[in-house]
């Protein structure tokens, strides 16, 4: 395949100010007709190219003049037309099957709707255009369809039209005054119930909100609604950003290859993403809906209406966009409790993808295939270095930069260097060295020593930072990474403020004075920076720490460090006293100043595969029998805390009060402990829980309990589950995730079986999601020594492939962790991985991927 890059990017040589597009719409065989006005961009010579992907030119006009075959070519599926003047009208003519995409990308069908993703090369598999988001035009947009089959059409911007014809067939059309690259092209035809509202802007504009669903989910679409008004409003007050079209719609697909997409004024969601509703969604799923909602609406002003300038800028976009949502959730909810959340799940995806053959800059510099660069290091590695650079700037700086940068770049297709230029000119700060953030690759790793001078009472702090070789990149210059630190006097548990430095050398020492006894240091408070931070604070330190840190994420943070010791010491054959970590557990669940949900958090046990990351080699099943064996002694040790948490959290009805959310939370991990402890009573009350529970969160947590377990009532939960919720999609994935994520000695035949239930498809990303997806993250069970887990993912790799290559690729990063395994697993590994490479016909997308992660 072709290797696209960055110092290749060269202005398109043609414009597009204009487009007309005519759909003729149906399931089998759909005709789409394409008026472009184009200009001649600069003094060139070159012919029209409109990139084209299986696409067959029944017609190609010019200027209305039909052109013979001969005066035009198909190169790489592209469509190219010599062209003489400087501005010409260019029309074809496709036909196009919807019901033929499996592949999810152009227009599909899907449970009877008909609907598209274009983002990022998907325009282009439904007509000819240049498909680059450089390429900005104004949409005109005619549908045609079965009145009966397609009562409702939609497309972006506002509507302009609609009427009847003959045959019980109608028409509509939509306008989008606001010019956009194809990318955010969106329409849908269906039969498609509403939740009609209404939201009035800053200015006074009234704009009409439509979320989109089949008739039955229409009950479940309440909490989205609300998300969107809150977003909206949440963009006026922080951004000074208000919605620029008269309406704003929403649709929810039930197949979807992403999470959702922020068509300009017409998203197209993953309905997992919209419906909600306390039966059959988990507080988790709760805050997901209204993450994804608001990202996917804070796109219209940081992707829409500024936008990338090429791919390799997809994180001016992502980066910023996920930095938002994340704000938002923060202040809609507890921030301490998003900020634990959002290191968590960059720790596991992007420290993970950092540190292996996939790792790649925040700005890339080459790609294969763009669908795999929509990764953790784009999305929330990006989130953190504007979070750095809010960090930086305070408030008040921050959002000068902001409002210069969608000022200056309003309508335009811009790049990283533009966004960074923006906030040193608006927010006055110099960020030279601070964008080696956007080129190098790799986790930083800071190493921080604390030296006290009694005599003196300096405490000095030695940081020395390293960044680790990845693929292309061997030698890393020091970058500029923003520290906040405190330092705590160990008599009043106090410290003298929180100080932010930056660490620009390669090493550097900081003093302090006014110590006369050493200090107890907390480091990268707040999570201020993405790195690896390596102290040498002892157990006691970190139980201090655990118990007085201000700072709530440093208190998540120490109380982790202290398990993790615990933990990794125990698969070391070092075991350490784990007396510590029980005492920190009990004082924090007993502590009546912080909030359940906090308490939840901070009693938790490291996954295992953040154990793994901390070492050298992973061996998955010393440190899943590690893990158990802390679990059942905290779980023993605090046997009556838990009874009593599990029984005084139980709510008298549902609320999605903070409240009752951190009491669930805090119920669950207690439920958890309680199964770990080998209680003989646990699996009766999971199954009671299971059986009671009046909302998602405690049922399936209760499940997940007794997934388990090896005792008759784990079956009996699963049929009950599966029975209740057979007719509904999403809690099906449940089913599947949870018994893909469980540690139970059968795992491995359990999952298999699933493979083949009647409820599996490989023609629904969450389908495979929900099994191999969450198989794949099972640390102990993917890496079964017997390499099954290896042989099944990459069978389904294969399979899918050709179904849905996108969806399959993004199974592959779990093969490519071989290096990080013993011997054995490592060959079965890189086996699975050439296999996979080895089978004809295989997709871009995989290829790229598979070949990558052997390197
Ligand atoms: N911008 C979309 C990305 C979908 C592309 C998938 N290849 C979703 C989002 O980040 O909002
Ligand atoms: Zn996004």
């Amino acid at each position: 395949p072709v290797i696209i890059r960055r110092s290749d990017y060269r202005a398109p040589d043609w414009l597009v100010p204009e487009i007309a597009l005519d759909f003729t719409l149906d399931a089998q065989s759909s005709r789409v007709r394409a008026r472009l006005s184009v200009t001649r961009n600069g003094a060139h010579d070159r012919p029209l190219r409109l990139d084209g992907d299986g696409l067959v030119p029944r017609e190609v006009l010019v200027d209305g003049r039909a052109l013979n075959a001969a005066d035009y070519a198909l190169e790489d599926g592209a469509l190219v037309v010599p062209l003489t003047g400087e501005k010409h009208v260019v029309e074809t003519l496709v036909d196009i099957s919807p019901a033929a995409n499996t592949q999810l990308m152009g227009l599909y069908a899907s449970g009877g709707l008909l609907c598209t993703q274009c983002e990022a090369e998907g325009f282009r598999r439904i007509t000819f255009f240049p498909d680059r988001p450089d390429v900005l035009s104004r949409y005109h947009v005619r549908m045609e369809a079965d009145r009966k089959l397609y009562p409702v059409l939609l497309a972006n911007g506002d509507p302009v039209g609609a009427g009847e014809l003959e045959g019980d067939r109608h028409w509509a059309e939509w306008n989008d005054p606001f010019p956009k690259p194809c990318y955010l092209f969106a329409m849908v035809a269906g039969d498609l119930a509403c939740n009609a509202d209404s939201f009035t802007t800053l200015s006074g504009r009234e704009v009409k909100l439509g979320i989109w669903v089949k008739e039955n989910d229409l009950p479940r679409t309440g909490h989205a609604m609300t998300a969107l008004k809150h977003s909206m409003a949440w963009d006026e007050k922080v951004y000074g950003r208000e919605y620029d079209l008269d309406v704003f719609n929403i649709v929810a697909v039930a197949d979807f290859n992403f999470g959702a997409m922020e068509n300009k004024g017409l998203n197209i969601f993953n309905s997992r993403y919209i419906l909600a509703d306390p039966d059959t969604a988990t507080d988790m799923d709760f805050d997901a809906v209204e993450g994804v909602v608001a990202h996917e609406y804070f796109h219209n002003w940081s992707g829409n209406r500024v936008t990338c300038r090429d791919w390799f800028q997809l994180s001016l976009k992502e980066g910023f966009t996920v930095f938002r949502d994340q704000s938002f959730s923060a202040d809609m909810g507890s921030p301490p409790v998003k900020r634990i959340e959002d290191v968590r799940a960059l720790r596991a995806a992007q420290f993970q993808e950092d540190a292996g053959p996939l790792a790649h800059p925040v700005r890339p510099e080459s790609y294969m295939e763009i669908g795999n660069f929509y990764t953790a290091t784009i999305y929330n590695k990006g989130a953190e270095l504007i979070r750095m650079m809010a960090l930086m700037l305070g408030e008040k700086r921050f959002r000068q930069g902001t409002d210069l940068y969608f000022d200056r770049h309003d309508g335009q297709a811009a790049t990283c260097e533009d966004f960074v230029r923006a906030m040193e000119d608006g927010g006055d700060i110099d960020l030279r060295q601070f964008r080696l953030w956007y080129e190098q690759a790799g986790t930083p790793r800071v190493k921080a020593l604390l030296a006290h001078n009694h005599a003196s009472g300096e405490a000095r702090l030695i940081l020395r930072q390293t960044i680790p070789a990845t693929p292309g990149q061997p030698v890393k210059q020091p970058m500029a990474i923003p520290i906040r630190i405190a330092l705590f006097d160990r008599a009043s548990g106090k410290h003298g403020g929180d100080t932010l430095l930056t660490l620009t050398q390669a090493e550097q020492e900081f003093a302090f004075t006014g110590f006369d006894t050493p200090p107890i240091l907390s480091i990268n408070r707040g999570f201020s920076a993405p790195i690896i931070v390596e102290t040498e604070r002892s157990q006691d330190e970190l139980a201090f720490l655990s118990a007085h840190d201000d700072d709530p994420f440093a208190r998540y943070e120490a109380m982790q460090q202290l398990m993790v010791n615990t933990l990794v010491g125990d698969v070391a054959g070092h075991p350490l006293d784990d007396a510590p970590v029980i005492a920190a557990i009990r004082d924090t669940a007993n502590d009546s100043a912080l909030d359940a949900a906090f308490i939840a958090e901070a009693i938790r046990l490291p996954s295992e595969s953040y154990l793994g990351d901390q070492m050298a080699i992973v061996d998955p099943d010393a440190i899943h029998a590690a893990r158990d064996r802390l679990q059942a002694k905290i779980g023993k040790a605090l046997e009556p805390l838990w009874r009593d948490i599990h029984a005084r959290t139980e709510a008298n009805g549902f609320s999605l009060s903070p409240q009752a959310r951190g009491a669930r939370k805090l119920r669950n991990a207690a439920l958890a402990y309680l199964a770990g402890s080998g209680a003989a009573d646990a699996d009766d009350l999971a199954f009671d829980q299971f059986d009671r529970a009046d909302n998602m969160t405690e049922r399936q947590a209760a499940l997940a309990v007794l997934s388990n377990s090896s005792g008759e009532k784990r079956e009996i939960a699963l049929d009950v589950f599966y029975n209740r919720y057979s007719g509904d999609a999403l809690v099906l994935d449940k089913w599947f995730q949870t018994q893909a994520l469980a540690f139970h000695p059968d795992i491995v035949a359990h999952v298999k079986e699933l493979a083949q239930h009647k409820s599996f498809t490989l023609t629904n990303p969450n389908r495979v999601r929900s099994l191999y997806g969450a198989f794949a993250a099972n640390q102990w069970a993917f890496n079964h020594k017997s390499g099954e887990g290896y042989r099944m993912v990459a069978d389904l790799i294969i399979a899918l492939d050709p179904i849905n290559p996108q969806t399959a690729a993004r199974l592959v990063p779990p093969l490519g962790r071989w290096r990080r395994f013993d011997v054995e697993r490592g060959e079965m590994m890189q086996n699975a991985l050439k296999r996979i490479l080895a089978q004809p016909g295989l997709s871009k997308d995989v290829t790229e991927q598979a070949s990558k992660s052997l390197a």
